[in-house]
């Protein structure tokens, strides 16, 4: 063992993980694939992409000093601000030394003899821990789609978390953008504004809404910080960490006109408002849902001039809410641009990429370069892709295989000593309040561990199976469940991601919170601890 703890990722968790496990005297290694920290807003340098969470609620909430000094320049932070924000806190608590960049990690294996880790580097190299944390993102195995010819493509051609990291412009260029989610439409309305051409080749539409962003000046941000306590209280208290939470209204409650007012007011005011503070039975009800549903779908029509093309824009096969609902600025008017053209791959599908530019089953389209919003292997993907092995020599893919089981979403039975952050069935939300949480919880494990003279933690299988049991009944009678999404799951471009699975914790972030303070407060007694 070189070290106590190996951290993997230095992303927001990794980065945090690293400055509280030093602050407990521990010796900490942060392994990154990457060339500098930031993870996700270290690879998705695509342009357009940015927060949908308003910048001072997705910030650190750990540092006082912090909140004081970094001025937010947008309410929803563009990634070059975010980067070098992420980078600063990297300076700030002298976090690089301990970081090991062009470090992707291959393997994990536990040794029961010595109760510790050892990890191989991808280029065979070798470092053991007593303790390791997977900081390695719910979304950051990203996927190609499976299109032949995709490598016979003759012009620039990538994935949009592989953004190159030196400026791309595209001036006069015919380019193609694949993929429509939350990421899609953050590129398309950003590319469209000087490209050439633009195709846009859509599968499935889904459902936007405004993001309304502003630009922070001085005084506003003053005004930002001397609300910090009541803003990042908010965030403790919602659903799920956002600044907006569900009315507590359904929306058989309310009269048609008072219905209209609210939707009327969520979609012109800023945010994930429309999404998560809109009635409570939206997302559960599917009389409610078609109200919003139908609501939305009006604002797509007024808003793109050619009535063929607003409809190929309005989602069929699911509601409002169902899917992960990607935040726009003039994303709809993009499509009244002569520039720009929508192509339906549903009706037409992609047969083939060519040297020269992709091939439907009714045209073919010449481009100098195709981006590809396809999307990520999300919340399993990127354990999936580390050949993880238990006490017993399992593999976690296996042992996850037909769905995650997993204790508080921290733990894995077979599995001592490693914790996850931001694994499967925890609370996302706004993700950096559920990873600050996350990675305050682990540390107090571990400190509880160091203080007592522990070596070993491991969770009972009892805990696992009330814990994905909970999970699961939890997700019953969401929409979104009965629906093909990263978030059930879903991805075609990976083998064995073709069936829905519970790998999302859908219940509110307090009671999350309040079941994990429950374990900590009893002195950790649920676990087995040696
Ligand atoms: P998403 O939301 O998974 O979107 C991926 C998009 O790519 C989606 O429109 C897919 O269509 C499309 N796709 C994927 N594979 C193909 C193939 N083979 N052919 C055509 N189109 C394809 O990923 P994002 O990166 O946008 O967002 C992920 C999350 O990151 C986001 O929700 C935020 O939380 C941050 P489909 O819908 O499958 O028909």
């Amino acid at each position: 063992m070189d070290c106590d703890a190996i951290v993997i990722g230095a992303g927001i968790s990794g980065l945090y993980q690293l400055y509280r496990l030093r602050e407990l005297g521990l010796k900490v290694r942060v392994f990154e694939a990457g060339t500098g920290v930031g993870g996700t807003w270290y690879w998705n340098r695509y342009p357009g992409a940015r927060f949908d969470s308003e910048s001072y609620s997705y910030g650190y909430s750990f540092s006082q000093e912090l909140l004081d000094e970094w001025h937010w320049t947008e309410h929803f932070s563009p990634q070059p601000q975010t980067f070098k924000y992420l980078n600063y806190v990297a300076d700030k608590f002298d976090l690089r030394r301990d970081i090991q960049f062009k470090s992707r990690v291959a393997a994990a294996h536990y040794s029961e003899a010595t109760r510790s880790w050892e990890i191989t580097l991808e280029d065979g190299r070798r470092h053991g821990a007593r303790f390791l944390i997977t900081a390695i993102g719910p979304l950051s195995a990203p996927t190609m789609p499976r299109i032949e010819g995709i490598d016979t493509f003759e012009g620039q051609s990538c994935h949009t978390a592989r953004w190159p990291h030196e400026p791309v412009g595209f001036e006069g260029k015919r380019v193609a953008v694949i993929g429509t989610g939350a990421t899609g439409v953050q590129t398309i309305q950003e590319v469209a504004k000087t490209a050439g051409t633009l195709t846009v080749f859509q599968r499935t539409p889904n459902w936007c809404a405004p993001l309304h962003n502003a630009r922070i000046g001085e005084e506003e941000m003053r005004e930002i910080r001397s609300r910090y306590p009541e803003i990042f209280e908010r965030c403790r208290e919602t659903f799920a960490c956002f600044l907006h939470t569900p009315d507590p209204r359904a929306t058989s409650e309310v009269t048609p006109e008072e219905r209209e007012a609210l939707f009327e007011k969520l979609y012109d005011n800023r945010g994930f408002g429309m999404w998560q503070g809109n009635f409570r039975d939206i997302l559960v009800d599917r009389k409610a849902n078609a109200l919003v549903s139908d609501f939305v779908a009006r604002k797509i029509r007024q808003r793109v001039k050619d009535p063929k093309v607003a409809e190929m824009l309005i989602p069929r096969n699911h509601g409002f809410g169902t899917r992960r609902v990607p935040l726009e600025t003039r994303y709809y008017e993009v499509y009244n641009q002569p520039n720009v053209t929508l192509v339906d791959i549903s009706r037409t599908p992609i047969e083939r990429i060519m040297p020269t530019g992709i091939k439907t089953s009714d045209s073919e389209y010449e481009f100098d370069m195709i981006i590809y919003a396809t999307g990520f292997d999300a919340i399993t993907g990127s354990f999936d892709r580390i050949d993880i092995r238990g006490a017993d020599g399992l593999r976690l893919k296996d042992k996850w295989k037909g769905g995650p089981k997993t204790w508080l979403g921290v733990q894995v039975e077979g599995f001592p000593n490693m914790f996850m952050v931001m694994g499967p069935h925890t609370a996302l939300g706004n993700i950096p309040r559920s990873i600050e949480y996350n990675v305050e919880w682990v540390t107090g494990l571990i400190r509880h561990m160091r203080e007592h003279g522990l070596t070993r933690a491991e969770c009972r299988p009892e805990g696992v199976k009330a814990w994905t049991e909970h999970v699961k009944a939890l997700g019953e009678g969401l929409l979104s469940n009965e629906i093909d999404s990263w978030m059930t799951g879903i991805n075609r471009n990976v083998d064995g991601k073709e069936t829905r699975i519970v790998a999302r914790y859908s219940g509110s972030a307090p009671a999350y919170r309040a079941r994990c303070d429950e374990v900590a407060a009893n002195g950790y007694r649920e676990m087995a601890l040696s």
